[in-house]
């Protein structure tokens, strides 16, 4: 049986091809700075995007077309979704993917039915990463859908709510190791708040704190070893949500001692709400040594919401890929498509289409972006542009020999600064077009 009888495997053909079903320039074979592109990348499908994504919104109901789906949302039917994915999956040789415990199996009547659900689902999991090859890059749980979470998971006023995600996530955790996850990710879904006036802000925070204290406990306790992974997100659900963005993660993760056990999952779309640019969330996370995988996506311009959308835009993935390479690549992350096809896009083959270009995005923004490394030039720049501080006053300053008492000195005799030179801002958006057209 095929859910997609009308693609073959998605191949490399190159940059002259029309094929709107092969790739142009991602060729996974192929070394770009050492690396083979499938090492780069580590691409991953979303399981809630690609396999669940209605296309419903606020305005109006599902309009996606998905001949494999049955009437009703059951085990059965959850397991035969399962390995519609896989199909999916291998014949665009994506070798990982993502999912949320409420993404792949139905909720029962109570916990213990909820579970056995998973379990059942899970081993279909297992079956099919065995017959393919693919791995699981990270799982979750969903701790934000269901009316027990309204008012946050380990954030809430309620304490039962907290108790309920804690089970979740432990069979979370059990089922990522079952299956051989080589991460966990936390993403605050409803972990902030819209009114301070009915909000203990530091308690919630605090609990926060516990809650991933005791998923890493337990994660020894199994002996799941994969990287635990934060996901900044400035708001929506929420008006004000405690995962803000990288910077407000990082002193959250220091804060509370979590720090040598979490890394981050940056996403786009994310980055942007906060009014950051990915690279800017990227750059900031792996200075501080917190690189870990991104979820890959892009949102509009126009609009302010986390749209989801599959990223196309060379400029961004090149930035991205500069970011990647110069702080050496992933280890344990991946690049997560943590993207959906438009609700008008209601076809199968859409998903298909939407997968390409951004894998075909990101290759050619790793090209362009190994190009820039190669010739130095905008390395040389900047280089240039620090030069003060590889000799003279610079270097002691640096090197920690100078106080304000002997700065001042300096100065005095001095008189004022000398060497300033221009930013030259245009003259790098130009270099780097030059790699691009
Ligand atoms: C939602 C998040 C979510 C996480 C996983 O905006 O991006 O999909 O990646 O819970
Ligand atoms: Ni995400
Ligand atoms: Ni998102």
């Amino acid at each position: 049986m095929t859910a997609f009888p009308e693609v073959n495997q998605v191949v490399f053909e190159g940059p002259q091809s029309k094929n709107p079903l092969a790739f142009r320039h991602y060729n996974p074979t192929e070394v770009v700075e050492g690396k083979t592109m499938a090492e780069h990348f580590r691409f991953s499908a979303a399981f809630w995007h690609t396999m669940r994504g209605s296309g419903a919104d606020p305005f109006g109901m599902g309009t996606m077309c998905r001949p494999w789906e049955g009437p009703v949302d059951d085990v059965e039917n959850a397991c035969k979704r399962v390995r519609v994915f896989f199909e999916f999956c291998q014949k665009m040789q994506i070798p990982f993917y993502c999912f949320h415990d409420r993404d792949v199996a139905p909720e029962g009547k109570n916990l213990a039915e909820t579970n056995r659900n998973l379990d059942e689902v899970v081993k279909i999991f297992k079956e099919e990463q065995e017959r393919t090859g693919i791995h699981l890059l990270w799982g979750t749980a969903n701790l934000f859908g269901n009316p027990r979470y309204m008012h946050g998971a380990a954030t809430s006023c309620n304490a039962d709510s907290f108790a309920y995600a804690a089970a979740q996530v432990k069979k979370a955790l059990e089922v990522t190791l079952e299956l051989g996850g080589q991460g966990y990710t936390f993403w605050g879904g409803r972990e902030g708040y819209t009114c301070l006036w009915n909000t203990d802000m530091k308690r919630e925070v605090d609990h926060l704190a516990a809650f991933m204290h005791m998923a890493i406990d337990y994660a020894k306790e199994i002996g799941f070893q994969g990287q635990f992974y934060f996901e900044p997100k400035p708001k929506e659900p929420t008006k004000h949500q405690y995962d803000f963005d990288s910077a407000a993660c990082i002193n959250f993760l220091r804060a509370y001692g979590l720090q040598d056990y979490v890394k981050m999952n940056i996403e786009t779309n994310h980055a942007t709400l906060a009014g950051h640019s990915i690279e800017h969330e990227l750059e900031y996370a792996a200075m501080q040594g917190f690189l870990g995988s991104i979820d890959a996506n892009t949102g509009d311009m126009l609009l302010g919401w986390d749209t989801d959308q599959f990223p196309t835009d060379i400029y961004e993935t090149t930035k991205i890929m500069l970011c990647l390479l110069k702080y050496g690549g992933f280890t344990t992350g991946g690049l997560n498509f943590d993207a959906k096809v438009r609700r008008e896009s209601f076809s199968p083959i859409d998903l298909f289409y939407a997968h390409i270009g951004g894998m075909d995005a990101f290759a050619k923004g790793l090209k362009v972006a190994a190009e820039i490394r190669k010739s130095g030039e905008l390395q040389q720049m900047v280089a240039e542009r620090y030069a003060s501080w590889e000799t003279g006053i610079g270097a002691e300053i640096e090197k920690g020999t100078q106080n304000f008492k002997t700065l001042s000195e300096y100065m005095l005799a001095k008189g004022d600064v000398e060497g300033i030179v221009s930013g030259h801002q245009e003259l790098y958006e130009n270099v780097v077009n030059r790699y691009l057209f």
